[in-house]
C-alpha cells in the first residue's frame, strides 16, 4: 500500500477531530492510538473486503484453523509493518513530537492464550496471509486473558486481565453472522415420514454466539485474512429458559475467561462447554458459508479444509457429522466420507496429561446429541476394524473406554492427517504415545516442525539487528527469511562480529533500563544475559537452572576470586494457579534473587532477575537482549518449543538438550554453534524400561549435587522453608520425575565450555552470527507452506 506522509497526517488529523474534537496537541495517548488504530483500519478495510470477495469468486479451498488459544500480542506495529508504514507513520507522528512507542503502550496485549499453543496459532495466521493463503482462523472471544501475574513476598498472585475494558480497535462485530448453539435437555431419534430417523430436542437452552472478526494482515501483499473469536450472548428472553440460576450464570459467562492451565487437563463442565460453543459455532458459520456457494454437500472437502488445533476442537468431527446426517439429511457413511476428508488434527504434547478424556456423563449432559454420534462413530470403527487387527489393540483405541470419551482417539479416528509438532515429537507419537493408531493408520501420520513468525521476531522485535542485516545482505530476507543465510557469506567477518554486537549491546541495554524500572536491579550490559522465559513446568526444569545458579553463588562464595564472566540469569514464566510445585519453584527463584543480588561478597558476578507477567510484548524486550538461551526440558517431554526459534533468530546461543525441536536447530547450525548436554530420548526411555532411576544414589555419592540440594533445606535460601523442603521431596524422596539430578552435572560443564566460548569474541561472533543465518528454515512462512501442500490441498490466492 503507497501512503503518502502528507495523505496519512491529513486523514489522522480528520479522524482525531471528528472523532474528538481536538488537536494533536491537546489528545492523550489514548485518544491518539486510537485514533492511529481507526486509521490504520480504514487502509486495509478494502483490502479485507477484496481477499474475502477473492476467495468466494474463485471458489477457492479455505482452511479454518480451529484453536481454543491465541495469542496474538499486540498488533498496532505488526499493521504498519505488513501494511509498508512504520517507517512513515513513525516519521510523521515524530513531526509532531509523539513516540510511537508511546502509543504502543496503550494497545493491551492480547493474551487470549497460555503459551506456546496460542502463540504457535497466531504465528500461523500471520504467515498464512503473509503468503496469501486463505485461512482463518476460529477461536474463543475471552472477556479476560491469562492472568495477569505479580510477586507479592516473592509468591505469584494472579490478576484478572481486563483487556476488553479499554476497547478492542481491531475487531469488528458482525451481529448478522449469529449462530444458535444449543446445549443440554434430552435429544431421542423419532422416525420422519420419509422413514429418516431424525433427533427431537427436549428442553436444554440456546446460546447465542456472536463473531467479533479481526483482519489478518499479510506482509507487503495486500492481502487480508480472518480471524473469527466467537462470543456468548444471553438474551433477557433466553434467559427465563434456565431452570436454575447457576445453569445461567455458567451459560452467560461461557466465554468470559481463558481457562489458565498449560498442558494439563481442565476436568471441568464449564470448559466442556467453551469447547462446544465455539465448535458449533464456527461449524455452523462454515456450512452457512458452504451452502451459499451452492456446490454439492459431498463435495465440501474440495472446498473446505478444517484443522483440529490439539484435542480442544475435536467436537468439529461429530458437529460436522451432526450437521451432514441430521441437518443436511445426507446418509452416515457419505457424511463420514467428507468430514474424515475435510477434518486434520495436530497433536501438541506427550505428557498424559494433557490428553483430554471427558467423563460419559459428562458429554451427555454438555452436548447430548454430540455424544450419540460419538458413540456410532465409535460402534463402527469398532465393528470395522476388530476384524482385521488384535481386539484388543482395537479395545485400546476406541472413543469411549472406561466410561470416558478420549478426544484425542476421536481426533485420530475422525481426521485424515495427525501430525506432530518436531521430528522427534512426531517419532514418539508413532512409536510410544500414539503407536496402536499408527499401527492401524500408518498413512495418516507425519511431521510439521513448528515455525514461527519470522517478522515480528526481528523486524517488529529488534529493529537495529534488521538494519544491520539490511546492511550486509540487503532487505530480501524481510520477505523470504530463507535469504538470512547470506549473512554466511560473512560467516568470518569480525567486521560483522563486531557489529552483531553491538546490536546486541544496545538491545541489553534497553532491557537493563526496564529492569531497573520495574524491579529495580541494576544490571550491566557487559554481562551475559541468560535467558529462561516459558510457562513454569517441571519438565520444563526452571528447577535445574536454579542449582546452577546456587552452585555458582556457593562456588564464589568459597572462592571469591573465580574467574567468570559476570552474568545476568533472567526469567520470565507463569504458574497455572493450582499448580502448587511450579509456584514453589518461582517463590524459591524470587528469594535465590534476593539472596545474590543482595550479597555484596559476591561482586556483582552473578545477578538474577525475575520479571513479572511474562507475556509476547515482554518477550519482544527480552528476547532480543539474550545472549544464552535456556531450552532444558528433559530429553522426550518438550514436543517442539518455539521460543528456542525466537532466540536464535536473534543470535542468541541455545543450551539445549537433544529434545523438541532444539534437535533440529542443532542440524540446521551444527554442534559447534550450539551446547548440547543431557540424556537422549533413547536413554530416559531405558530408565523407564529398566525401572532404575534412583536420585538418592545420585545425591549420595555426588558431593556437589548434595550441597546444591542442601540448599533447599539448610536455610541457604531464606524465608522458604517449606517451599525448599518441598523441592528437596520431589528431588530426593519422590525420586526426582525429570531426572535433573541424571543431566545437572552435564549441564554445569556445557554453562562452563558456554562461558569460556563467550570470552572469545571471535567464537562467540560467529556463533551468534551461525544462529541468525539459519534461523530462516524456521520461519512459519515454510511451515505453513507445508501445511498447505500436504494436508490442507490449499493454494495462495492473493500474492505472496
Ligand atoms: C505445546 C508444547 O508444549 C510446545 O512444546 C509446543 O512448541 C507448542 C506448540 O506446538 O505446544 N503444547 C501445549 O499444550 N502447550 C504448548 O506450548
Amino acid at each position: 500500500m503507497k501512503v503518502t506522509k502528507k495523505e496519512f497526517k491529513e486523514k489522522f488529523e480528520k479522524r482525531l477531530q471528528d472523532r474528538f474534537a481536538i488537536s494533536i496537541e491537546d489528545a492523550s495517548s489514548t485518544e491518539l492510538y486510537e485514533t492511529l488504530g481507526k486509521v490504520i483500519k480504514s487502509y486495509y478495510s478494502s483490502d479485507w473486503k477484496h481477499t474475502r470477495q477473492d476467495y468466494l469468486n474463485h471458489e477457492q479451498k479455505q482452511v479454518y484453523y480451529f484453536s481454543i488459544e491465541f495469542l496474538p500480542g499486540r498488533m498496532l506495529k505488526s499493521n504498519l509493518l505488513n501494511l509498508g508504514m512504520l517507517e512513515m507513520v513513525q516519521e510523521a507522528l515524530v513531526e509532531w513530537n509523539i513516540d510511537l512507542e508511546d502509543l504502543v503502550q496503550e494497545e493491551p496485549d492480547m493474551a487470549l492464550g497460555n503459551g506456546g499453543l496460542g502463540r504457535l496459532a497466531s504465528c500461523f495466521m500471520d504467515s498464512l496471509a503473509s503468503i496469501g493463503m486463505p485461512g482463518n482462523g476460529n477461536g474463543i472471544r475471552y472477556e479476560y486473558g491469562l492472568f495477569k501475574q505479580k510477586f507479592v513476598d516473592g509468591y505469584q498472585v494472579e490478576l484478572p486481565d481486563e483487556w476488553l475494558n479499554q476497547r478492542n480497535i481491531w475487531e469488528v462485530r458482525r451481529e448478522s453472522k449469529a449462530v444458535d448453539v444449543h446445549f443440554g435437555g434430552n435429544v431421542y431419534l423419532k422416525e420422519s415420514p420419509t422413514g429418516q430417523l431424525k433427533p427431537v430436542y427436549e428442553g436444554g437452552y440456546s446460546i447465542k454466539a456472536i463473531p467479533y472478526d479481526t483482519g489478518m494482515t499479510g506482509y507487503e501483499n495486500d492481502t487480508v485474512n480472518t480471524m473469527r473469536l466467537w462470543s456468548a450472548e444471553v438474551t433477557e428472553e433466553d434467559k427465563i429458559n434456565f431452570q436454575n440460576f447457576e445453569d445461567r450464570k455458567e451459560l452467560e459467562n461461557l466465554t468470559s475467561v481463558l481457562y489458565p492451565d498449560d498442558s494439563n487437563e481442565a476436568g471441568l463442565r464449564f470448559r466442556l462447554s467453551q469447547e462446544y460453543f465455539f465448535v458449533s459455532a464456527g461449524m455452523q458459520s462454515i456450512l452457512h458459508y458452504y451452502k451459499s456457494l451452492g456446490l454439492p454437500m459431498t463435495e465440501m472437502n474440495k472446498f473446505i479444509a478444517i484443522h483440529i488445533n490439539d484435542t480442544h476442537p475435536a467436537m468439529c468431527v461429530p458437529e460436522l457429522m451432526r450437521l451432514l446426517v441430521d441437518e443436511e439429511g445426507m446418509a452416515w457413511e457419505k457424511a463420514w466420507d467428507v468430514t474424515t476428508k475435510v477434518m486434520s488434527y495436530t497433536n501438541h504434547t506427550i505428557m498424559s496429561e494433557a490428553l483430554e478424556k471427558w467423563k460419559i456423563s459428562l458429554m451427555k449432559e454438555v452436548c447430548p446429541r454430540i455424544y450419540q454420534i460419538i458413540k456410532e462413530i465409535d460402534r463402527r470403527f469398532v465393528e470395522e476394524w476388530s476384524h482385521v487387527f488384535d481386539p484388543e489393540l482395537i479395545e485400546r483405541t476406541r472413543i469411549i473406554r472406561n466410561k470416558q470419551v478420549h478426544m484425542a482417539h476421536l481426533a485420530i479416528i475422525g481426521t485424515h492427517s495427525i501430525n506432530g509438532v518436531a521430528k522427534l515429537h512426531s517419532d514418539l507419537l508413532k512409536s510410544v504415545v500414539l503407536k496402536d493408531f499408527y499401527t492401524i493408520y500408518p498413512d495418516r501420520f507425519n511431521n510439521k516442525t513448528n515455525g514461527i513468525a519470522q517478522r515480528r521476531w526481528s523486524q517488529i522485535s529488534n529493529p537495529l539487528l534488521s538494519s544491520t542485516l539490511d546492511k550486509y545482505i540487503g532487505k530480501s530476507w524481510r520477505k523470504n527469511a530463507d535469504d538470512l543465510k547470506l549473512l554466511l557469506n560473512h560467516a568470518d567477518d569480525k567486521k560483522v562480529y563486531a557489529d552483531l554486537a553491538k546490536v546486541k549491546k544496545e538491545n541489553k541495554k534497553r532491557l537493563a533500563q526496564y529492569i531497573k524500572e520495574t524491579k529495580g536491579i541494576e544490571v550491566s550490559p557487559d554481562a551475559i544475559f541468560d535467558v529462561q522465559v516459558k510457562r513454569l513446568h517441571a519438565y520444563k526444569r526452571q528447577l535445574m537452572n536454579l542449582m546452577h545458579i546456587i552452585k555458582l553463588y556457593l562456588d564464589i562464595k568459597e572462592n571469591p576470586d573465580l574467574d567468570i564472566t559476570p552474568r545476568v540469569f533472567i526469567f520470565g514464566a507463569k504458574a497455572a494457579p493450582s499448580y502448587h510445585f511450579a509456584k514453589s519453584v518461582i517463590k524459591l527463584i524470587n528469594e535465590t534473587a534476593n539472596l545474590i543480588n543482595n550479597d555484596a561478597s559476591i561482586n556483582g558476578k552473578l545477578k538474577v532477575v525475575f520479571l513479572e507477567n511474562y507475556n509476547v510484548s515482554l518477550a519482544e524486550l527480552i528476547i532480543p537482549a539474550a545472549d544464552v538461551s535456556e531450552q532444558i526440558s528433559l530429553a522426550s517431554k518438550e514436543a517442539s518449543g518455539t521460543s528456542n526459534m525466537k532466540f536464535m533468530l536473534n543470535g542468541a546461543v541455545t543450551m539445549a538438550t537433544l529434545d523438541g525441536a532444539n534437535i533440529e536447530i542443532r542440524d540446521v547450525v551444527g554442534d559447534d554453534n550450539i551446547k548440547i548436554f543431557g540424556l537422549t530420548e533413547a536413554e530416559v526411555y531405558r530408565y523407564y524400561n529398566e525401572q532404575n532411576y534412583n536420585s538418592a544414589d545420585i545425591y549420595n555419592n555426588n558431593p556437589v549435587i548434595h550441597r546444591v540440594v542442601n540448599a533447599f533445606i539448610d536455610g541457604t535460601i531464606p524465608n522458604s522453608r517449606m517451599e525448599g523442603q518441598e523441592i528437596y521431596d520431589s528431588l530426593i524422596k519422590y525420586n526426582d520425575e525429570f531426572f535433573i539430578l541424571r543431566d545437572f552435572m552435564s549441564y554445569c560443564e556445557a554453562q562452563e565450555s558456554l562461558d569460556a566460548d563467550y570470552k572469545d569474541k571471535a567464537r562467540w561472533g560467529k556463533m551468534s552470527l551461525t544462529n541468525i543465518a539459519h534461523a530462516g528454515h524456521f520461519s512459519a512462512d515454510n511451515t505453513v507452506r507445508k501445511y498447505a501442500e500436504d494436508i490442507w490441498q490449499i493454494e495462495p490466492v492473493r500474492k505472496g
